[in-house]
């Protein structure tokens, strides 16, 4: 079980002694003993506002998922390295160059639409619904590069059942966080944001669909969505929105981001398949970062046990 929830550990344990001392000599010395007197978390935020954002990393796990790969987990550095985030610039490199300073906290999500309970949660409320699992997940971008990825999160449906989903709810729509300020590259990423994505119902109460706050052990590093984002194994890798700030419950299917882009070229449903190609390069094999020969592509990225009864009856070439 959990011994301690992951906001617990934050700041004191993980923030380097020489900085945690540095700032109470810091505050003993503006404040004098006034200091102690106040709420310290709003004075440290106040304060200390940097300081925070950086030294929250370590996220304790509170039990491995069977729904785990035991292939190969990728290095953290490609993971870290080499990712998609173009409110941060487009090439593979400039997310783990630019978000560097991307603000996370404070950070809140706004769930509404069509549920009983609509509520605007804290990242820390977020954190703690459920236990956060490790869960070693296959990741297949539809750009055919693949990584494996130790995740942490829970299943999105703890956060469903919590709001209350209506009857009349058939889909979820996903919004990423956009502020032109802190993400001047997302003027000439190409694609409309705030970054959009959406999911069936059926699909987003699915036990493998996760709400991911971390991953190798640690809170998710800018580059890769932080502080909480999507993670959908058996989809292309663009449904796994990251920074979410927004989750609406809708009657009808939501615009998504690369859908607008192209709509010939990238579908809403968007599940990996080796047997339907991209209009221009095929789908049946990819590329695993840190491996030298291409692999075959799985069929729902392998995840077809699991979730290929949700698409019974669909004619998965015209549903792509
Ligand atoms: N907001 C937002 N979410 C996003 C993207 C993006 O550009 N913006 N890129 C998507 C794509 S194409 C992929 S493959 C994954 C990449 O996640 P990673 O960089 O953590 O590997 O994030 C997805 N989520
Ligand atoms: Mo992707």
């Amino acid at each position: 079980m959990l011994t301690k929830r992951a906001v617990e550990i934050r700041s004191s344990e993980v923030t380097p002694q020489w900085l945690y001392v540095n700032r109470r000599q810091f505050l003993t010395g503006a404040l004098g003993v006034t200091a102690g007197a106040l709420v310290g978390r709003a004075l440290k935020d106040v304060v200390w506002p940097a300081q925070k954002v950086q030294a929250d990393s370590t996220l304790k796990v509170a039990q491995k998922s069977p729904f785990s790969t035991n292939e190969k987990v990728t290095a953290f550095n490609d993971v870290t390295h080499y990712n998609n985030f173009y409110e941060f610039g487009v090439q593979k490199e400039d997310p783990a160059k630019n978000a560097q300073k991307f603000r996370t906290s404070p950070w809140s999500v706004k769930v509404g639409g069509l549920v009983e309970k609509p509520r605007t949660f804290s990242l820390e409320e977020l954190q703690q619904l459920a236990p956060l699992e490790e869960r070693i997940y296959r990741h297949r971008c539809v750009e055919a590069w693949s990584i494996v990825v130790p995740w942490i999160g829970y299943s999105f449906n703890t956060l469903l059942k919590e709001v209350v989903p209506k009857p009349e709810a058939k889909f979820v729509a996903f919004e990423s966080y956009y502020d032109q300020g802190q993400m001047p590259l997302g003027r000439n990423a190409g694609i409309a944001l705030p970054y959009v994505e959406g999911l069936r119902l059926d699909e987003a109460m699915h036990p493998l669909a996760l709400l991911c706050f971390g991953m190798y052990g640690q809170t998710l590093p800018n580059q890769d969505g932080a502080p909480v984002r999507m993670v959908l194994p058996w989809k292309y890798g663009f449904k796994s929105i990251k920074s979410l700030v927004k989750i609406q419950l809708v009657k009808k299917e939501p615009p998504t981001t690369w859908n607008l882009q192209s709509s010939q070229e990238y579908g809403f449903y968007s599940n990996v398949n080796p047997n339907v190609d991209h209009p221009r390069w095929s789908q049946a094999k990819e590329r695993r970062l840190g491996e030298f020969f291409r692999r075959p592509t799985l069929m729902f990225n392998g995840y077809a046990d699991q979730v290929a009864s949700l698409y019974g009856g669909m004619d998965l070439r015209k549903y792509f």
